[in-house]
């Protein structure tokens, strides 16, 4: 594997509604991160993704953008981004932007044109088909419920496509012009001196042509966009040419948000003549989920939860670099997802970090996850914001369930759990706005913040940084970032160890639940590198850890 400028680096998840309010509206805005970047900056972080902060009507909280070429008033302006981009810079970080071209939102003037003359230019930057009632081109169901067909406004017997929500309709990427334009718009941004891109929903931009119904899975006669996805061919022609007309010539990071990757297809698109620099590693979110929706999907145990990482460490091998995380704006609270119910306090929060900082690939932190932040647990319908849970919501109780229980099943997923602003300080609002928040501050702000965990020498925070500096130590760099990662002890129940071996011998271990276990070395311990507890209780030989419940340490053999 060539190596690359952005492989020792650690990336840092900005949700930037709920980052930091610098105005008073509550919503958080550019200069507020601008104001703290040098907390970053001292957290150890490098890259920093912000979500979409481009003009939108926020159907879907920015993924849905009305202007490629601008920001939206609510962050600021094109000036703040450019003064975001140096004050980063001259810190030696990087920004990515999101790019989310898969579709825009229904008020860009391309969708609204289209709908003005949908024979004409712009009608064919979409997919727009004659319509029937009673009759859909195809069954396929939208992620956020219902189907993907919408009557074409202004024209009853017109429908467009649209796999996200309404107001998201999908671009047409077969369609030349199209490509041309986010070729256009990706090379303006980097042009700028962005960094790179995360890149959103990419599998979707390449449908199964022509329109067929797949098996439906539910009484709504729909089908799971995966299936129709799994028979898509030649995606690669689009994203290959992506690449070589943008990302390749800047040098710039790109990082695809892929789903429903097909067998082999790991080297087309993180090798070194990859689509793209990197992919997430999804497999332990995507654990368990199921077609018939949220209520049918179980968590992944301590033991499937190392499984997963194992065996997508394992498929990687040298092929690229995955980016590892435990949660982002999507997914819920790592700590409260991961760590059984009523055991999540600090030591499990910090194994959980250490668990995945320390595989192989680039880590990302979602922002309050360095200080340990959970879900919002239940909360009343009429405060729910997430249009994903308002619809699982509503899938939950047509699968019969009661009202009470549908808040519960939407309480665990809900978008919202990692979409609450980010905990500064005990004040009022938790220090993110002087005004009113957009959305609920999490009531344990009080004991969970930043200012608390900075002063303190065991926090979740100052543990992160512990891990940051470790990853960065000239000692063993070369083996945190390149070194194989090798499972060790891996049928010892509850029990999640691996080596990193590059130029040194490093083991990873972690006694994922409260009781202790004791875990046998495979040769004698050397040093002890990392531990999330005071002291660690290790035989006279150094040959066996005895470790306290939900104790992880990392050592050198
Ligand atoms: O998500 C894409 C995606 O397929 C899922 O994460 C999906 O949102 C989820 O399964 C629904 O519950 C990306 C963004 O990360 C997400 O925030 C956007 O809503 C979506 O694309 C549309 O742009
Ligand atoms: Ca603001």
């Amino acid at each position: 594997m060539e190596k690359k400028w952005w492989h020792d680096k650690v990336a840092y998840q900005i949700y930037p509604k709920s980052f930091y309010d610098s105005n008073g509206d509550g919503i958080g805005d550019l200069q507020g991160i601008i104001s703290k970047l040098d907390y970053l900056k001292d957290l150890g972080v490098d890259i920093l993704w912000i979500s979409p902060i481009y003009p939108s009507p926020f159907a879907d909280q920015g993924y849905d953008i009305s202007d490629y070429y601008n920001i939206d008033p609510t962050f600021g302006t094109l000036e703040d981004m450019d003064e975001l981009i140096r004050e980063a810079g001259k810190r030696q970080m990087y920004i990515l932007m999101d790019l989310v071209v898969n579709h825009c939102s229904d008020e860009h003037e391309w969708f609204e044109k289209a709908c003005a003359d949908p024979y004409g230019e712009y009608g064919n930057l979409f997919y727009i088909e004659d319509r029937k009632e009673g009759e859909l081109p195809c069954n396929w169901r939208s992620y956020f419920g219902g189907p993907v067909w919408e009557p074409l406004p202004g024209h009853p017997d017109k429908q467009y496509m649209h796999v996200f929500h309404k107001k998201q309709p999908d671009l047409n990427w077969e369609n030349p012009a199209v490509r041309e334009e986010v070729y256009k718009n990706i090379n303006w941004w980097l042009d700028k001196g962005l960094g790179g891109f995360r890149v959103d929903a990419i599998i979707n931009i390449k449908k199964a042509l022509p329109y067929k119904d797949y098996p439906s899975d539910r009484d709504d006669g729909l089908s799971d966009i995966a299936l129709m996805l799994a028979e898509a061919q030649g995606i690669g022609e689009f994203l290959g040419e992506m690449q070589a007309r943008t990302f390749g010539p800047h040098d710039a990071f790109s990082v695809g948000e892929v789903f429903n990757l097909k067998e082999g297809e790991l080297p087309d698109f993180v090798g070194d003549k990859g689509y793209f620099s990197s992919i997430f590693d999804f497999s332990t979110t995507s654990f368990g989920k199921s077609d018939k929706g949220w209520y049918a999907c179980k968590k992944p145990s301590p033991d499937d939860y190392k499984k997963c990482f194992f065996r997508s460490q394992e498929e990687m091998g040298d092929v690229g670099f995955y980016s590892n995380i435990i949660e982002n704006h999507d997914e819920p609270r790592g700590v409260s997802y991961y760590i059984p119910e009523g055991e999540v306090c600090n030591a499990s929060k910090k194994l959980l970090a250490a668990m995945y900082f320390l595989m192989r690939g680039l880590p990302f932190i979602y922002q309050g996850q360095e200080i340990g932040m959970e879900n919002l647990g239940v909360v009343p319908l009429d405060q729910v914001d997430d249009i994903s849970a308002l619809d699982q919501y509503q899938v939950s109780l047509d699968a019969g369930l009661t009202p009470e229980e549908a808040l519960k099943v939407i309480s665990i997923y809900s978008r919202d759990n990692a979409r609450t602003p980010v905990q500064w300080t005990s004040e009022k609002n938790a220090g993110f706005t002087e005004g009113t928040p957009w959305l609920m501050v999490n009531p344990n702000y009080t004991s969970i913040n930043v200012e608390a965990q900075e002063n303190d020498p065991d926090s979740v925070l100052a543990f992160y940084k512990k891990l940051i500096a470790l990853r960065k130590n000239p000692d063993y760099k070369e083996t945190l970032v390149y070194g194989t990662v090798i499972p060790y002890l891996e049928d010892q129940h509850n029990l999640m160890a691996y080596h990193r071996k590059g130029e040194k011998d490093l083991l990873v271990i972690g006694n994922f639940q409260k009781d202790p276990q004791t875990a046998v070395l495979p040769s004698t311990c050397k040093n002890l590198l990392l531990n999330n507890y005071q002291d660690l209780d290790m035989n006279e030989e150094k040959t066996a850890v005895h470790l306290k419940g939900y104790q992880a340490i990392v050592i050198e053999l």
